[in-house]
C-alpha cells in the first residue's frame, strides 16, 4: 500500500484520491445540531443524512451542521479521537455479497465533552444557532422504571443536578440548564429529538424531562411544556461494534489510519414527526420519511426487529452462537424467529400503510443473515434489562390480555434468567454479561432453584407478571426444562 494517511482535514485532498471525502467545505458549517451520545449509531445514521444534505445542498444546507457532545466520562475516547480526527471519520457499509464500501463523513464538526466543564456544552446549547438537540443515549440513559415508566428519582446523578443545576450530569440536567438560558435570554427553544429504541422516544423524552423540570423550577417546566417540541421518530439501521480487523482493513487497503470508523449494513431507514419547534433541516431530500404519527412505524420496528434481535441474542448465546448471522444460518433459529414474529408479535401490532408486513419480516430474516457484518450476539445481549421492556414484554402483557401466544416468547425470558444466573453457554464456554442490573439480576437468577419465579418477581422489570398464573405456569415449565438441560436448541426445536 502506499503511504499510511492519518485522518484528518489536511489529509483529505489525498485522502480523497483513495476513498469518497466531503464534497463540500468543512469550515463554511455552521453548528445548528446538537448531539448527545455519538456512539456507531449515530455516526452510521443522522450523521450521515446530514453529510448527504450538506453535499447535496452545501451552501443552503450549511447551518446544519452537528456538534457532537458527551456527557459522561465513558465518552472521551470518543471524544479524544474525534477531536483528534477534526470529527472526521469512516463509515464502511458492508454488504452481503462481501463488498465494503468506504466513505469519510464531515457532519460532525466539534465535539465537546461535558465530564470536564459542563459550562462550554450548555453554552452551546443555548447559542441561538443552534435549533435541534438530538439524543441516542440508549434505552436505559431516559432515567425511567422500566415497569411502571415513572422518572427515577432515586438517580444519585439526578439528585445531585436538582441540588445543583448549574453543574448538571444527566442529559435532563443539560437540557434544562440550556432552555434556562434560551428562556432568560429571549431565545426560541430548541427541538428535542429523540433518536433512540424505545415507542414514542419524543413523547418519553418530553415526559421525563417535563418531571424534572417541574421539581427543579416549575416556571420553566411551563415553558418547555409551551415552547419545545419532540417529535417521535423510527430510526434504523444495523450498526455492529467496530473490530480491530475493521481498523486494519482501511489501513491495509487504503493506507487510511482512522482510529474508530463504524461499520454498518446498506439498509438505512428514518421515520420522524414533522413537529420541529425552531426550523428542520430537509432530511426528506436524503431519504427521511416525514408522516403525521410515526407510532405504528416504532411499533413494528421495535417488535419485529429488535425485539427478533433479543430473541436470537439470548437463544443464540446460550446455544453458543456468536453472531446473528450465523444464528440465521441455523435452521431451527431462523424457523424458530419467524414462528415468533408471526404468531406472537404481528398480532400486537397495527396496520402500517403502505407496509406489507411480510415483506418485511423477509427482509428483516434477508437483514439478519448478512454474513458480512458479523453483528455479534454480545452486542445484542447488552443491556437487556434496558431493552427487553420495550421490545418484548409489552408485547407478551398484550398477549396475555388478548389471549394469545405467549409461549416463544416465555422461553426467551426464561434463557435470559439462565444467562444471567450461569454467565455460561451451554457447552460451559463464560459469556461475558454486560448490563448495568448484571447483579441484580444475577441475585434474583440465582435463586430460580428454590423459588423458580425468582427471576420475574423483579417489579421494576416485569410489573406483576409473575402474579399471572398463565405466564408463571408457563415460565416455571419452561425455566426448569432450561435448568435440567441448557441445549436450547432442542427446546426450541419441539416448539416449532
Ligand atoms: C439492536 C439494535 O440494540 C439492539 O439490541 O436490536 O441496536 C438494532 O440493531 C438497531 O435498532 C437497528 O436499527
Amino acid at each position: 500500500m502506499e503511504n499510511i494517511l492519518y485522518l484528518n482535514n489536511g489529509n483529505l485532498a489525498e485522502i480523497q484520491k483513495r476513498i469518497p471525502c466531503p464534497d463540500f467545505d468543512r469550515n463554511e458549517i455552521e453548528i445548528g445540531i446538537i448531539h448527545i451520545g455519538v456512539g456507531g449509531f449515530h455516526r452510521a445514521h443522522q450523521a450521515l443524512y446530514t453529510h448527504n444534505l450538506l453535499e447535496k445542498f452545501n451552501s443552503s444546507g450549511k447551518q446544519w451542521g452537528i456538534c457532537g457532545i458527551g456527557i459522561r466520562e465513558a465518552d472521551r475516547k470518543i471524544h479524544d479521537v474525534l477531536t483528534k480526527q477534526n470529527g472526521l471519520y469512516t463509515l464502511m457499509v458492508k454488504h452481503p455479497d462481501g463488498e465494503v464500501k468506504p466513505q469519510v463523513i464531515g457532519s460532525l464538526v466539534d465535539f465537546l465533552l461535558g465530564a470536564d466543564d459542563p459550562n462550554p456544552v450548555i453554552e452551546r446549547m443555548a447559542n441561538p444557532h443552534t435549533k435541534i438537540v438530538s439524543l441516542t443515549i440508549t434505552e436505559g440513559g431516559y432515567n425511567f422504571n422500566p415497569a411502571t415508566g415513572e422518572f427515577n428519582f432515586e438517580n444519585p446523578d439526578i439528585q445531585h443536578e436538582l441540588k445543583h443545576p448549574e453543574r448538571p450530569k444527566t442529559v435532563y440536567g443539560y437540557l434544562t440548564a440550556a432552555l434556562r438560558k434560551r428562556r432568560e435570554a429571549g431565545i426560541p427553544a430548541f427541538t428535542i429529538m429523540s433518536c433512540d429504541n424505545i415507542q414514542h422516544n419524543g413523547d418519553v423524552a418530553r415526559n421525563m424531562l417535563l418531571t424534572f423540570a417541574k421539581k427543579q423550577d416549575s416556571e420553566l417546566a411551563e415553558w418547555i411544556e409551551k415552547e419545545v417540541s419532540f417529535p417521535n421518530s423510527m430510526v434504523d439501521r444495523i450498526t455492529p461494534v467496530t473490530t480491530q480487523s475493521d481498523i486494519d482493513y482501511l489501513e491495509k487497503t487504503y493506507g487510511l489510519k482512522d482510529e474508530w470508523p463504524v461499520t454498518c449494513e446498506p439498509f438505512l431507514q428514518w421515520v420522524i414527526e414533522d413537529k420541529f419547534s425552531n426550523g428542520r433541516p430537509g432530511y426528506e431530500k436524503v431519504g427521511a420519511q416525514f408522516v403525521p404519527d410515526v407510532k405504528p412505524y416504532e411499533k413494528m420496528k421495535l417488535r419485529l426487529l429488535n425485539a427478533g434481535h433479543s430473541v436470537l441474542g439470548l437463544l443464540g448465546a446460550i446455544h453458543g452462537h456468536k453472531t446473528i448471522n450465523s444464528c440465521i444460518e441455523d435452521e431451527v433459529f431462523s424457523k424458530y424467529l419467524r414462528k415468533f414474529m408471526d404468531t406472537e408479535a404481528t398480532p400486537t401490532l397495527d396496520k402500517v400503510q403502505g407496509i406489507d408486513l411480510d415483506k418485511y419480516k423477509d427482509s428483516l430474516q434477508e437483514r439478519f443473515a448478512n454474513p458480512n457484518i458479523k453483528d455479534s450476539v454480545s452486542r445484542i445481549c447488552s443491556e437487556t434489562s434496558a431493552k427487553l421492556p420495550k421490545f418484548l414484554i409489552e408485547t407478551l402483557d398484550e398477549n396475555l390480555t388478548n389471549n394469545g401466544s405467549i409461549e416463544l416468547t416465555t422461553l426467551v425470558i426464561a434463557a435470559w434468567c439462565y444467562y444471567s444466573d450461569k454467565g455460561k453457554d451451554k457447552n460451559g464456554q463464560p459469556i461475558e454479561i454486560i448490563d448495568v442490573m448484571a447483579n441484580e439480576l444475577h441475585e434474583a437468577a440465582k435463586r430460580t432453584i428454590t423459588d423458580p419465579l425468582a427471576f420475574i418477581k423483579q417489579e421494576s422489570l416485569f410489573g406483576d407478571l409473575a402474579k399471572n398464573k398463565r405466564f408463571a405456569t408457563s415460565y416455571t415449565e419452561k425455566v426448569q426444562e432450561i435448568y435440567k438441560n441448557p441445549d436450547v436448541k432442542k427446546i426450541m426445536e419441539s416448539m416449532l
